[in-house]
């Protein structure tokens, strides 16, 4: 976990602060009015050289998603752009959350479960005061939940999983570039993942307006980060692409008016909007992408921020318009 999620994960009030459940009810995870996210709770890790209790093996492990989950949609890209469709099976939740929490709409084939936390519990019974949250990752034979160590579970894809990535798959996190990639996860992660959450989460005007700030001043620095190279990092594709895409895709649909950060939108800025299309065009991206389950699981699902639950129809954007990203670097 890089530094700043460490940080912000482990904030005081989070590690015994005991539930909060952001189902219809206001989160609890709230320090003077502020957004604080809770640590994740199972840590475990998949190892190349089974080093760990759990080697990386095909077929043995199962990730638990919504597309409607920003965490969880960085991992489901990842997955596919390391061609790892057969090697770590993929169950999909409803979009829509009740405070039973995350629901499978048919019980999950693999693991038998009709609610996510059954998967939680028979791990842990005792996990009783925190939410059940995606992703994660199940382990099919000792039939336990590895982790829901959401910045991990892409980085251990990568680095655990090299034996069996498809052969042209690209090095989404180059040994090389990991400490500048780290560092603009850091800055992303703090002001822009987690940062619209803290906005559209704040029940104080100062919280809010501090992650609103925030947030769009590192908007605006990538802006200007992006006139020049195609991508974040080392003018290649890196996770940190992937990280920053998932909170870009849901900017102007759900960020934009459901949390309010409406200082500008995605489409108003050039190159960041140019660069989520170019994202967008390559089917790792597109497909994983669901703008319908993203809008109905944010829209309906927090109630406290949208008591009717009403779906907002627009806005009208075209993903698939073309960019003139290519200019500016190889895919
Ligand atoms: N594991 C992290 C991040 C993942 C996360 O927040 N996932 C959300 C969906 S985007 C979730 O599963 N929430 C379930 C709930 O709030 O009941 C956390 O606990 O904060």
């Amino acid at each position: 976990m890089s530094a700043q999620e460490k940080t912000q994960e482990n904030a005081p009030g989070t590690a015994s602060g005991g539930a909060a459940q952001m189902t219809s009810g206001v989160p609890k995870e709230l320090k003077a009015g502020r957004f604080v996210r809770q640590p994740n709770r199972f840590t475990g890790r998949i190892t190349a050289d089974g080093s760990s209790p759990y080697p990386a093996e095909a077929g043995r492990y199962r990730l638990l998603v919504s597309y409607a989950c920003p965490w969880a949609h960085r991992s489901m890209i990842v997955r596919r752009l390391l061609g790892l469709e057969d090697v770590i099976t993929l169950g999909v939740v409803d979009p829509i959350r009740d405070e039973r929490g995350w629901r499978f709409p048919e019980p999950d084939p693999v693991t038998g479960a009709t609610f996510l936390s059954e998967l939680y519990l028979a791990t842990d019974p005792g996990y009783t005061s925190s939410r059940f949250t995606v992703p994660c990752v199940w382990d099919t034979t000792t039939g336990r939940l590895v982790t829901n160590d959401f910045p991990h579970i892409t980085t251990m894809f990568e680095t655990e999983f090299g034996a069996f990535h498809r052969p042209d798959a690209p090095d989404l996190y180059p040994e090389k570039l990991r400490p500048e990639i780290d560092e603009v996860n850091d800055l992303v992660y703090t002001t822009v993942n987690n940062g619209v959450y803290m906005a559209g989460f704040a029940r104080a005007q100062d919280a809010y307006e501090e992650a609103v700030d925030a947030l769009f001043t590192t908007l605006d620095r990538l802006e200007e980060r992006l006139a020049g190279q195609r991508y974040l990092v080392g003018n290649r594709l890196t996770e940190a692409d992937v990280r920053l895409y998932t909170t870009l895709a849901r900017f102007d649909a759900v960020y934009h008016g459901h949390f309010k950060c409406n200082l500008r939108r995605l489409v108003d800025y050039p190159n960041l909007w140019g660069y989520a299309r170019d994202l967008y065009s390559r089917p790792e991206f597109a497909d994983t992408t669901d703008f319908d389950q993203i809008k109905r699981h944010y829209y309906v699902t927090h109630k406290f921020i949208n008591p009717s639950g009403i779906v907002p129809k627009g806005p009208i954007t075209d993903w698939t318009a073309p960019h003139d990203r290519a200019r500016l670097g190889p895919v």
